[in-house]
């Protein structure tokens, strides 16, 4: 059976880059002013008083320096606290397809494919900006893809699993080269007024083309050797907002942001990440030590630090374990890809990695790839 490759991976960074300092200077402004107009509810004990948040804090608890935001305005403004942008009306293009397209260029370039190539379009993202039509088939159009489209998304693993989906889909005859498209807006789902969480997410987009190896281009052709998926249900990642919302009488007004148990996530998680990837790498005869590299999720520095640890021994290097989240945060699902993106040109024929993501869900997913 033909091997399935990643021929060509793209990547769209938003225009505008927020530095933890101009962030925790909004919420601190934020804070002192929630704490002065609720002076006399905090002194009778009948409100909290808000605390500042820390550059500081943020970098040591998270290795997160920077993050590219599509609209930086509101929330930078101690006023507002939440991206402003206008609302997409019919005929006009949200932002996810906007991202996904630009992305979507970059990778078809890599690849050396245009529309008439593709067959398949798949988007997989934590959000989707309306419920349908499909976000995947407004891009294809804009791209001018024959074929077919379709959405997907399971939050932090949804690059991975969407990627894996394509490899199934091209193992399976289904498509003979597929888009995949990975556009993360995750500004608007942030409650960038919560001292626990304003700092973690940024916005992204990322894309590959995935397809059988004797029609790519070898020069930056990635063989896929294995996939793995994991999930287990867990509440401790979550965002309750539904199209149902409407219904009820009273819906509590951070009720569609992101929420976690940051702690439980991260003594949760590690045990899972580690025997999963250990599970695999034995299941295909290998070791941590044969891979050039691991392209790893990017939630928490110290979370692949520690990871990486358990697997090899010791602590990775750069090289090993290439870090994205300084400078774009938590990208949702998209952190893997944006490091593997980056850091793959040196790769020579044999060399061996892994692509993986971990978190909501929870969720695990990755794609066992050598160079071609
Ligand atoms: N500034 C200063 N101090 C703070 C701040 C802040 N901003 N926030 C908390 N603190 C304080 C706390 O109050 C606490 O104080 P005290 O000790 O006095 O109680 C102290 O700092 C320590 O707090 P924590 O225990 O919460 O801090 P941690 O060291 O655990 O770090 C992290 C917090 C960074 C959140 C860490 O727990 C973490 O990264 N955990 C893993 C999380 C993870 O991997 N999550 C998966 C992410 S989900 C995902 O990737 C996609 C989901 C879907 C996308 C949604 C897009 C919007």
């Amino acid at each position: 059976m033909s091997n399935v490759v990643i021929s060509g991976t793209g990547l769209f960074i938003p225009p505008h880059v927020i530095t933890n300092d101009e962030l925790v200077a909004a919420f601190n402004q934020y804070v002192d002013k929630f704490n002065a107009e609720n002076a006399a509810a905090i002194e009778a004990g009948e409100t909290e008083a808000l605390s500042h948040s820390s550059s500081e804090f943020i970098e040591k608890a998270s290795g997160i320096k920077a993050r590219y935001a599509m609209y930086k305005d509101g929330i930078i403004n101690p006023d507002i606290m939440h991206p402003t942008f206008p609302m997409t009306r019919e005929g006009e293009t949200p932002e996810i397809v906007q991202m996904g397209c630009a992305a979507a260029r970059d990778a078809m370039e890599q690849a050396g494919k245009t529309a008439d190539d593709i067959d398949m379009v798949i988007v997989s993202s934590t959000f989707r900006q309306r419920d349908y039509p499909g976000m995947s088939v407004e891009i294809q159009r804009d791209l001018g893809i024959k074929g077919f489209a379709y959405d997907m998304g399971i939050a932090c693993s949804s690059a991975t699993f969407g990627m894996i989906n394509a490899f199934t889909a091209l193992k399976a005859g289904t498509a003979k080269c597929v888009l995949f498209v990975n556009p993360e807006f995750t500004t608007p789902g942030l409650d960038f007024k919560d001292r626990d969480s304003h700092f973690i997410f940024g916005d992204v987009a990322t894309a590959a083309v995935m397809e059988l190896e004797e029609n790519a281009k070898p020069e930056n052709a990635f063989r896929i050797l294995n996939t793995k998926q994991f999930t287990e249900f867990s509440d401790n990642i979550r965002s309750d907002s539904s199209y149902a919302d409407y219904c009820f009488d009273e819906v509590p007004a951070n009720r569609y942001a992101f929420k976690q148990r940051g702690r439980k996530v991260f003594k949760e998680l590690l045990p899972l990440i580690v025997t999963f990837l250990g599970e695999q790498l034995e299941a295909n005869e290998l070791s941590a030590e044969d891979m050039k590299r691991m392209w790893l999720h990017q939630a928490n520095i110290n979370m692949n630090n520690f990871a990486v640890k358990k697997l090899l021994g010791r602590l990775p290097t750069e090289e090993e374990a290439p870090v994205v989240l300084d400078e774009f945060a938590n990208t949702a699902s998209s952190g893997s890809v944006i490091a593997f993106h980056k850091y793959k040109e040196d790769f020579q024929s044999g060399d061996k990695g892994i692509i993986c993501s971990f978190g909501a869900g929870y969720s695990i997913g990755s794609l066992l790839v050598e160079k071609v």
